[in-house]
């Protein structure tokens, strides 16, 4: 089996495939992958005789090759470079999609049988060729690591918040607090890595105290919502800290399905204290996935969000007004509150008023903003009616 470095970060599966392939066709003392990122050349996966990888004559082979020094095959290495062992090298840049150089795929030394030639260039740059898409993702995943690890180290999220009008009442009834991160990342892209790469409960848990925040800023009968996937929210509510601080009766937990539940019984043995002490639950983008209608049975919300897939173009659809009653009559069954997300048009809002939706969200009504002015006026609105007319050009 072919060794791994400890150190320049875990190679990858393929990239050891290709190390262990590239040592067994070459039929050389040693194969190895090697990554240039961090300045110095460093060997990532190697075959055979890694006594030969000696710390300065990998960096020099590395360099040599990318810089074009160094052929791709060379019958006598030593010739090229007095400290190599004597023998053969044939070695082909590694890329990434783009087509810039991740490092160095190579194998050296002595061998038995036919010498080595163009054809096992072109079989080297093959193997090199299978591992781009593998090490594409890891720059990928680790940008993303960087850059996500560098948001929740300066706290850099910031809440826009969205104006949730109450239809009966004509009152602004609750702010859905938004994540909103700068550099232009997209909060749902942002979120998803999070997770992939195991932060998800610490940015989740950011964006939570960045928007409670807000929460001085609103009207005594006024709620903040707030978005959590159903797994961070098990976390929270188990390791206690951060959902212990909230103030239970003015706070909206907006599960979103973007994640499946592993045990709905443990999650709701979690969350049902929190419940009694006053913290209302929403499932967020009804409609929109798999297990909405799941999660609404098995967790009785007080609130269903229906996604915005589903609202908008409602006034024109008779599919989609269907869909959305089934909402409205699962809520009255059970005592919860409907929401329509994304409303952006006067007829869908009216369509959504004779369906007997509760409250909306979108566009139409208010974008999400920053703005403590416009943030201020929402908060005015808890008791005077609203018109519907947009509050806020604000985005
Ligand atoms: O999944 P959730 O409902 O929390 O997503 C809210 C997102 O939808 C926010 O990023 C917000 O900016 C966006 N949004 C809010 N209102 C509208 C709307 O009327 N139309 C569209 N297209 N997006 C909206
Ligand atoms: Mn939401």
């Amino acid at each position: 089996m072919p060794e791994t470095a400890p150190t320049g970060g875990a190679p990858a599966e393929r990239l050891i495939q290709a190390v262990e392939l590239a040592h067994r066709h070459a039929r050389l003392d040693v194969a190895f992958a090697a990554a240039l990122a961090q300045g110095r050349p460093q060997v990532v996966a190697a075959a055979g005789d890694q006594a030969l990888l000696t710390a300065d004559l990998v960096p020099r082979l590395c360099r040599a090759l990318t810089a074009g020094e160094l052929p791709t095959l060379m019958p006598a290495l030593d010739a090229f470079d007095g400290t190599a062992p004597p023998g053969t090298w044939l070695g082909v840049p590694l890329r990434y999609a783009d087509g810039s150089v991740y490092g160095v795929l190579a194998c050296f030394g002595r061998r038995t049988g036919r010498p080595l030639d163009q054809t096992d260039v072109e079989f080297l740059d093959y193997l090199a060729g299978t591992v781009t898409a593998e090490l594409t993702h890891a720059r990928r995943r680790l940008r993303w690591r960087e850059e996500l690890c560098e948001v929740i180290d300066r706290e850099d999220l910031s809440i826009a918040c969205q104006p949730i009008i109450d239809l009966r009442e004509e009152r602004v009834a609750g702010l859905e607090g938004l994540a909103r991160f700068s550099g232009g990342l997209r909060p749902d892209e942002a979120f998803a890595a999070a997770r992939e790469l195991g932060l998800g409960v610490e940015l989740e848990a950011l964006a939570i105290r960045q928007a409670l925040d807000v929460l001085p800023h609103l009207s005594a009968n006024q709620y903040l919502s707030i978005n959590v996937s159903p797994g961070v929210a098990l976390r929270l509510a188990r390791e206690g800290e951060d959902l212990d601080r909230l103030p239970f009766r003015r706070v909206v937990l907006e599960l979103t399905e973007n994640t499946a539940v592993d045990s709905y019984p443990e999650l709701r043995s979690e969350l049902d204290p929190l419940r009694l002490k006053g913290l209302r639950l929403a499932i967020d983008d009804a409609g929109a996935g798999y297990s909405s209608m799941r999660h609404i049975v098995e967790f009785r919300p007080d609130f269903i969000k229906v996604d915005r897939s589903l609202v908008q173009g409602v006034a024109a659809d008779r599919a989609r007004r269907m869909a959305i009653s089934s909402f409205v009559l699962l809520a009255l069954d059970s005592g919860a509150k409907t929401v329509a997300e994304g409303v952006e048009t006067y007829d869908d809002l009216s369509a959504l008023l004779d369906l007997g939706i509760d409250a909306a969200q979108g566009y139409l009504l208010g974008r999400p903003s920053s703005d403590p002015t416009c943030i201020a006026g929402w908060s005015r609105s808890a008791r005077t009616p609203v018109t519907c007319t947009p509050l806020s050009r604000a985005t």
